[in-house]
């Protein structure tokens, strides 16, 4: 092929079609580009991509989002704004397409663009005036890209010359505009700039070589071409460039917004720890888990980034009243400060996700007693900012144990990857039924209404936590001396409390472990047994029992549907 001959990959002009595609793939990333800078650099309510992100999602037939969830399964929502980007490549395509033909056909492609932006963004609780900006610079640059491309388009009056001459071109007036255009300021334009232009290289195939197509402007068909593609192919490096520097901006400005949050002090404070609530063993998980140490479940592609002044929080559904809450009305109220262990279902027997915190909030019984809510209203759905849900026995929320709006995590502001400003912790539900973040809404509802993000993926409506333990030291496989051997780890069953543990070995009978103390039932307890270990290889396994008298179960099971169960068992080998 012509390839072999001149060493270059496509000396055959690709269809003219396809530079229309690249153009309006261009022009559409540069717009989401600038409006995602845009957005960061005003502070608007949500950049357009987020808007007609969340608005598409929104408006996505319930089937297709069902068939979403069956197929890719906790991949649906890449699956889905995959689709989107898929669906807005081919419109823009298909506007730069038409954009070369005919320029006004392409500025109302981008006009439209820009006005769904806008409409999306005032859909926003939050919106203010700022919230057009992103869409209207957005689709300015990219009505100018779509210009300067469409001036750019290679050998454009070679295509137009061969349109005159077919038999059945299609629109008379096309061309000579075409043509007009092409001879005009363009070619001014090239002129002035012909010495910057890179020289053509390496046996550059002659233009005219292409296929017998009559050239017109057999002087410059290639650099044109490569200048085309340098401004086609740069503005999408500039897009992904401002995407990142948009989103490095906007965590810049939630990151400083976090850190001018004064927490105020609790009306009910946390009594002070027990001095012994560490077992005083090296290699047990600290009583505390450090905020940069706690595990993180996120369904979210990225850490959704929420400025407290754009927060709010809707109480609504089957209530008599509605209320609505600003973060500063939220930290108004009387706080309550309390030690809590978040457990994830997820969580395989002797896993690690798992932790404790000191956690500051608002109680969610003092909130729920002022909507109050309907008989029949027996589920709380909670709902992040990322769309996000999580179902919440009401009566759970409402027994008087501390479920909290929290907006501290041991002495901070909630971390932003741990739901910054505002996430819901429940003592004595795995998190994925109570702890949601990002916190913005809370709607009365019932089970039989609603099935929240994990229960539509097999998972139990309804998830107490179970009763564990782990053995943390010594770990698994480890060779140890003869002799005293501490073991020891950290057991719970919160809210119910753990009131005892037991540890075997090799089948043997159950020793009673040493329990630490604990500050309520709600946290994890931290317990330790002196083992004389005896020359050979054995196993190790611990049990607990909680505060009811139920005996953790032996029996293996997964984490789906409701949490894993078994005995956390491991393997040493002593000289
Ligand atoms: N918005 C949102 N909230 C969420 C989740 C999530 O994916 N998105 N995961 C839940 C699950 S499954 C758990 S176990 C806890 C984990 O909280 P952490 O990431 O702060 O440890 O958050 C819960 N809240
Ligand atoms: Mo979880």
């Amino acid at each position: 092929m012509r390839a072999e001959k001149t060493g270059r990959a496509a000396p055959d002009r690709p269809p003219k079609q396809w530079y229309g595609e690249l153009a309006g793939v261009a022009a559409t990333a540069l717009a989401l580009g600038v409006g995602e800078l845009v957005a960061a650099a005003t502070g608007g309510p949500s950049s357009p991509l987020v808007a007609v992100g969340g608005v598409a999602v929104d408006h996505t037939p319930t089937p297709v989002k069902e068939f979403a969830v069956t197929v890719f399964y906790t991949y649906d929502k890449l699956a889905l704004q995959a689709g989107i980007v898929l669906v807005l490549a081919v419109f823009a395509a298909f506007v730069g397409v038409l954009t070369m033909r005919r320029l006004w056909y392409g500025l109302a492609g981008v006009a439209l663009f820009g006005v769904i932006g806008v409409l999306s963004s005032a859909t926003r609780a939050s919106a203010t005036w700022a919230y057009p900006l992103p869409s209207v610079a957005g689709a300015l640059a990219a009505a100018g890209l779509l210009m300067l491309l469409r001036r750019n388009l290679p050998g454009r009056a070679a295509v137009s010359a061969q349109e005159l001459r077919a038999p059945e071109a299609p629109d008379a007036s096309e061309a000579p505009e075409a043509l007009g255009e092409g001879t005009g300021p363009d070619t001014d334009v090239a002129a002035q700039e012909a010495p910057d232009a890179p020289t053509p290289v390496q046996g550059t195939p002659s233009p005219s070589s292409d296929a017998g197509v009559p050239v017109v402007e057999g002087a410059r068909p290639l650099p044109d071409r490569r200048r085309f593609l340098v401004l086609a192919y740069g503005a999408i490096g500039a897009a992904a460039v401002a995407v990142a520097g948009g989103r490095r901006l906007w965590a810049q400005r939630v990151a400083a917004a976090r850190d001018a949050v004064v927490l105020p002090s609790p009306s009910s404070p946390a009594r002070p720890l027990p001095a012994n609530v560490s077992a005083g063993v090296s290699g047990v998980d600290s009583f505390v888990t450090r905020n940069a140490d706690f595990y993180r479940i996120d369904t979210a592609l990225t850490v959704p980034l929420v400025e407290p002044d754009d927060w709010q929080l809707r109480i609504h559904g089957r209530v008599k009243r509605q209320l609505t809450l600003t973060y500063d009305q939220l930290l108004a109220r009387p706080m309550v400060e309390r030690y809590i262990t978040l457990a994830c279902v997820s969580n395989e027997v002797g896993g690690s996700l798992i932790g404790n915190a000191r956690w500051l909030g608002v109680p969610v019984k003092d909130l729920l007693d002022e909507v109050e809510p309907d008989e029949g209203a027996d589920q709380v759905v909670s709902r992040s900012v990322d769309g996000y849900t999580a179902g919440t026995p009401t009566a759970a929320l409402r027994d008087g144990r501390d479920a909290l709006l929290a907006v501290g995590m041991n002495g901070e502001p909630l971390p932003v990857e741990h739901g910054f400003p505002v996430r819901m912790v429940v003592p004595g539900l795995y998190g994925y039924v109570s702890a949601t973040k990002w916190l913005t809404e809370l709607e009365l509802s019932s089970f039989s209404d609603f099935s929240a993000y994990w229960v539509r993926r097999d998972y139990a409506a309804k998830a107490p936590v179970k009763t564990q333990s782990r053995i943390d030291t010594p770990s698994s496989g480890k060779q140890l001396e003869r002799g005293p051997v501490m073991v020891a780890g950290v057991a719970w069953a919160q809210h119910r409390g753990v009131s005892a543990v037991e540890v075997r070995v090799d089948d043997g009978p159950w020793q009673q472990a040493r329990l630490a103390a604990v500050p309520s039932a709600d946290t994890w307890r931290q317990w330790s047994w002196l083992w004389q270990a005896t020359s050979g290889e054995h196993r190790l396994q611990v049990r607990a029992t909680d505060n009811t008298g139920e005996v953790q179960t032996g029996r293996e099971h997964e984490p789906l549907p409701d949490g894993a169960t078994g005995w956390h068992t491991i393997n040493v080998k002593v000289d």
